[in-house]
């Protein structure tokens, strides 16, 4: 019962495992507190963050009921983090407990330079042979680039010295820019409210207008992000509105906001 319990696992596992790259462990560790859904811990992901760029994290755990928020927070400064996982959730047809979570991290101030990662398993103890404990270790590069690019090389999870553990080395290329300056000249200006308004009309009257289609020292993506002001991933008179409250307030000598 227990061997193939454990093998139904790594099968589960390795159908999502690209290949093995080692981590190196970093000098500061910061225990992250625990999610009041945890019962039973048996495992964990740490989460190795390298430079000055935000990192944020979101983890969920994959239950017959949907999916359960466990964390929700932002990683600000260079390190390692552990996050405490649970194995209480039963399978039902494994008859057996174990928890399956999805992780995501993105660059804070780029929420579209993302990854995520969908069955990362913690293991029951008492269910799997030989396994005291599931531990998972990602270390995340951030890169500035013109496009957003993910690779992400995720190890093969095996048993070692009875831990159930697996390594990821993720590379992602955020893009810099600022919110609201849409053409990149370094101000918000009155007339980025107007080339995110003439985005929108063009757009709605079947135009393949683009940012870049006027004078802009930013990409097409940047100067999209720096537009969508919501940040709905949609470019709507609403982000025009914005732009013009934020531009109105900045010239009003009060503290502009994007709230
Ligand atoms: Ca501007
Ligand atoms: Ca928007």
């Amino acid at each position: 019962m227990k061997k193939t319990v454990a093998v139904f696992f790594a099968a589960t596992l390795m159908a999502n495992i690209i290949a093995a790259l080692p981590t190196s462990a970093a000098e500061t560790v910061i225990n992250i507190e625990e999610s009041a859904y945890l019962s039973d811990t048996a495992g964990q992901i740490t989460i190795q963050t390298n430079g000055s760029r935000n990192v944020h994290v979101t983890i969920t755990k994959d239950t017959l009921d949907g999916a359960i928020l466990y964390y929700d927070t932002c990683l600000e400064s260079d390190g390692a983090y552990c996050f405490a996982l649970d194995s209480c959730e039963f399978d039902i047809n494994t008859k057996a407990y174990v928890s399956s979570f999805t992780v995501t991290v993105c660059d804070e101030a780029d929420p579209a330079c993302s990854y995520t990662e969908t069955g990362l398993t913690v293991l029951d103890p008492g269910f799997s042979l030989g396994v005291t404990n599931s531990e998972f270790v990602w270390n995340i590069i951030l890169t500035e680039s013109e496009t957003r690019d993910v690779t992400a090389s995720v190890s093969d999870a095996q048993i070692t010295n009875s831990v159930w553990s697996g390594a990821s080395e993720i590379a992602m290329n955020y893009i810099d820019f600022t919110l609201g300056d849409v053409d990149g000249d370094g101000t918000v200006s009155i007339q980025d409210s107007f080339s995110v308004l003439l985005y929108y009309a063009s757009h709605a009257a079947g135009l393949p207008y683009q940012f870049t289609d006027q004078i802009s020292s930013q990409s097409e993506d940047a100067a999209f992000s720096a537009a969508d002001v919501d940040r709905d991933l949609n470019i709507s008179i609403k982000d025009a509105f914005k732009i013009l409250t934020y531009y109105a307030q900045q010239n009003a000598g009060l503290a502009p906001s994007w709230d």
